[in-house]
């Protein structure tokens, strides 16, 4: 190799150090990339309540994990279903949540999670039917909770049966799917963080690594502002 190509490997190494220094720094900076909050503090009028949308799915299909299980949310100002899962909220402020469920589910290992807990009056509806306890040993069983520890607040997701079960995400509504809502309050301004404690993600110690303790996958934060 002449000389001028030696030093052009050199400095192409080189390049390729510094690149990889660079990112591993933007990635320590912001973990959980792609990542962002998705704002929720000028979708409505101040103190009116305000509507989120998440979809969960049994594996999200692109990135750096396509087989893990994921929330989605959707995004108020595009209408677009976006793999964040932090959201900026108003404080002391009402949430109507809404969440299509696509995952199928199993027997919960703690029955515990199977009661609503935290939300406005202790209960959510499942596809249209008030509820505020699910036996996870019967039907279907549940796929994945919506758990804000902080917030005492648990909602447990049901699962949905069949085999035509959405493969990638976003699933679209013509997929088998449970729809449940529920209300709840803000607390003041804060970080709260979320998470589902079903343990969804298989393969993984007790279920309870790879996605299940992932932003942007089946965790996220709730960051209250004022
Ligand atoms: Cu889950």
């Amino acid at each position: 190799m002449s000389k001028e190509g030696r030093l052009a490997t050199v400095l192409g190494l080189f390049l390729v150090a510094v690149a990889l220094v660079v990112w591993a720094v933007a990635s320590f900076i912001t973990p959980g990339v792609p990542g962002g909050v998705v704002n929720y503090t000028n979708t409505q009028a101040a103190g009116q309540p305000v509507n989120l949308t998440v979809e969960t799915v049994g594996s999200i299909g692109f990135g750096a994990h396509p087989s893990w299980v994921s929330y989605l949310t959707k995004d108020p100002h595009t209408g677009k279903w976006v793999h964040e899962t932090s959201w900026e909220l108003p404080a002391n402020t009402v949430v109507h949540m809404t969440i299509y469920q696509y995952d199928s589910g199993s027997p919960l290992r703690n029955q515990e999670w199977g009661q609503v807990q935290g939300t406005i009056g202790d209960n959510a509806t499942l596809n249209g039917k008030t509820f505020s306890s699910y036996n996870s040993n019967t039907g279907t069983g549940v796929g994945h909770t919506f758990a804000v520890p902080q917030l005492n607040l648990v909602v447990p997701l049901v699962g949905v049966g069949g085999s035509n079960i959405c493969g990638t995400a976003p699933c679209l509504i013509n997929f088998p799917h449970n729809t449940e809502t529920f209300s709840f309050k803000t607390p003041g301004p804060g970080s709260y963080n979320w998470q589902c404690f079903v343990p969804c993600a298989l393969g993984y110690l007790f279920g309870n690594g790879g996605a299940m303790s992932a932003q942007n996958y089946m965790g996220g934060e709730l960051e209250v502002v004022q």
